[in-house]
């Protein structure tokens, strides 16, 4: 029988990580950190300042975004993942970022952010800028940098998620495959499951389930259980409800290790908020259930418990305003 554990806010044990203690983000400057690890912002900062610091870059640049897209500056349509940040981060800092292989779809500005910290790199993506991380020629939903990927063909992830697993299952690699409620229906999920199961690859399904699809219900396109969905395909089960991306990342550490100790997939669920719009200005949720999903915003939680978290916010609204500027100097792609 496969363990389903499934978690509520209060429910888990005080968090296993260190200190609180936070180092002001002007103690970056000074690190002689290789370049990979530098770009990852916050790297040297305690656990929960740096779990902050990353959801702020994330915020920052999202409401940025959203400002470029009204002002016509922008290529394509723009998915902000505003409310959600805290999966990001929770899980991609259980990864190994070396080693492991992201695969995320049309709302992945988070997690791109958190695998990276690649702010200008996405901004001038975003932009069409030949400065941007595939040469301003893909956009936000055809990124590729170093094991990250990201496409907005919804479900159309997870196949090519369970290949990478099994290419790299020798080398101790864990492929992770963001995957929303609405994408629940495409039957491209289900072959994946069953073939992660009978082929032993070791992926991490991530359900990010923030009860909608565009401007769809989750009642009008989903049956059944999401978090019960892996467990007829004999794969083990997380299940959390909260926004809490300290314990969010001690659940996705335990699914990661779980997946690469026996190479085995796992399905880790998280129910969560999108607090902005589907893409913009396209939310037609009633104003009481916009209000619910306010009222789980992850951020003012953290700013609790990250004592400079003013200094942070200022260090993070200068990158963001520093990779527009430099965004906008830059050539546009052609071609
Ligand atoms: C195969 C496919 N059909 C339709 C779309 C258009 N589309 C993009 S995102 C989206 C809704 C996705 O909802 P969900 O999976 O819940 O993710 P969320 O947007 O909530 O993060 C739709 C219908 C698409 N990208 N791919
Ligand atoms: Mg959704």
């Amino acid at each position: 029988m496969n363990e389903l554990a499934i978690r509520k806010d209060g429910d888990i044990p005080a968090s296993s990580f260190g200190e609180l203690k936070l180092v002001p983000p002007s103690a970056l400057q000074n690190l002689t950190l290789p370049q990979a690890e530098r770009t990852l912002l916050g790297f040297e900062l305690p656990t929960v300042a740096r779990l902050y610091q990353q959801m702020i870059l994330i915020r920052l640049v999202e409401e940025r975004l959203l400002e470029l897209f009204s002002q016509g500056l922008l290529f394509g349509t723009t998915h902000t993942s505003i409310g959600q940040e805290a999966n990001a981060v929770g899980v991609i800092n259980a990864l190994d970022r070396d080693r492991d292989i992201v695969w995320s779809n049309h709302r992945c500005h988070g997690h791109f952010i958190a695998y990276s910290g690649e702010v200008e790199g996405l901004i001038a993506e975003i932009m069409g800028r030949v400065t941007g991380i595939c040469g301003g020629r893909g956009g936000s939903q055809h990124l590729c940098f170093r094991n990250f990927h990201s496409n907005g063909i919804q479900g159309g992830i997870a196949p090519v998620a369970v290949g990478c697993a099994l290419a790299r299952k020798d080398e101790g690699a864990v492929a992770v495959v963001f995957l929303g409620d609405g994408t629940m229906g495409e039957g491209a999920v289900y072959e994946s499951l069953n073939l992660a199961s009978v082929f032993g690859a070791p992926v991490l399904f991530v359900v990010e389930d923030n009860e909608i699809a565009q401007t769809t219900p989750k009642n009008l396109t989903v049956s059944g259980s999401i978090i019960a969905r892996a467990e007829p395909f004999g794969i083990r089960t997380f299940a959390y409800d909260g926004n809490d991306p300290v314990e969010i990342c001690e659940l996705a550490q335990e699914a990661v290790g779980y997946v690469r100790a026996e190479g085995r997939p796992c399905w880790l669920y998280l129910r969560t908020e999108r607090i902005g719009p589907h893409s913009k200005g396209d939310d037609t949720r009633p104003a009481l259930r916009l209000e619910q999903a306010r009222a789980r915003d992850p951020i003012p939680p953290m700013r609790q418990r990250v004592a400079d978290f003013e200094e942070i916010d200022a260090f993070c609204r200068s990158t963001v305003d520093r990779a527009v500027e430099s965004a906008a100097a830059a050539a546009m792609a052609r071609g």
